[in-house]
């Protein structure tokens, strides 16, 4: 059983800080599960463009307000504590943080740990170094 906290991960490897929002990082590709699990606080204000081709991605909210925007369609959602939305499509979207949020998200396949998005709004896909980080 792997057991680990929020408070653990905060300043440490398993945390990823960029402009836009910081990502801790819980399970990772390394421990084996298939997926990792993000605990991702959006800095308010923020308008992420996103695409992740490599992977699927699904955000759960659970504090904050925003929208999402799906670039194909035109669509757009409101997202607040409470809502979820899952990427099967590896759909463009656009992100807007009115406040901060906070978002438990969930990649497959599993993140290795420092991806960050690329020019095209994607993480690219990492080989995992097998050390179990
Ligand atoms: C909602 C979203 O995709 N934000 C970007 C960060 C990402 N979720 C992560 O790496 O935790």
């Amino acid at each position: 059983m792997i057991v680990r906290t929020l408070d653990e991960a905060k300043g440490g490897e398993r945390e990823v800080s960029t402009e836009t929002w910081i990502s801790r990082r819980l399970p990772l590709a390394g421990d084996g599960m298939g997926f990792s699990l993000h605990d991702t606080t959006i800095r308010a204000g923020s308008e992420i463009p996103m695409c992740y081709r490599n992977h699927l991605e699904a955000v759960y909210c659970v504090a904050g307000r925003g929208s999402i925007e799906v670039k194909e369609s035109g669509q757009r959602f409101d997202i607040e504590d409470g809502t979820v939305y899952a990427l099967d499509q590896h759909d463009e979207h656009i992100l807007r943080a009115e406040t901060e949020m906070r978002m438990v998200c969930v990649f497959n396949p599993a993140l290795v740990g420092p991806e960050v998005h690329d020019g095209t709004g994607a993480y690219p896909l990492l080989a995992d170094s097998g050390d179990g980080a």
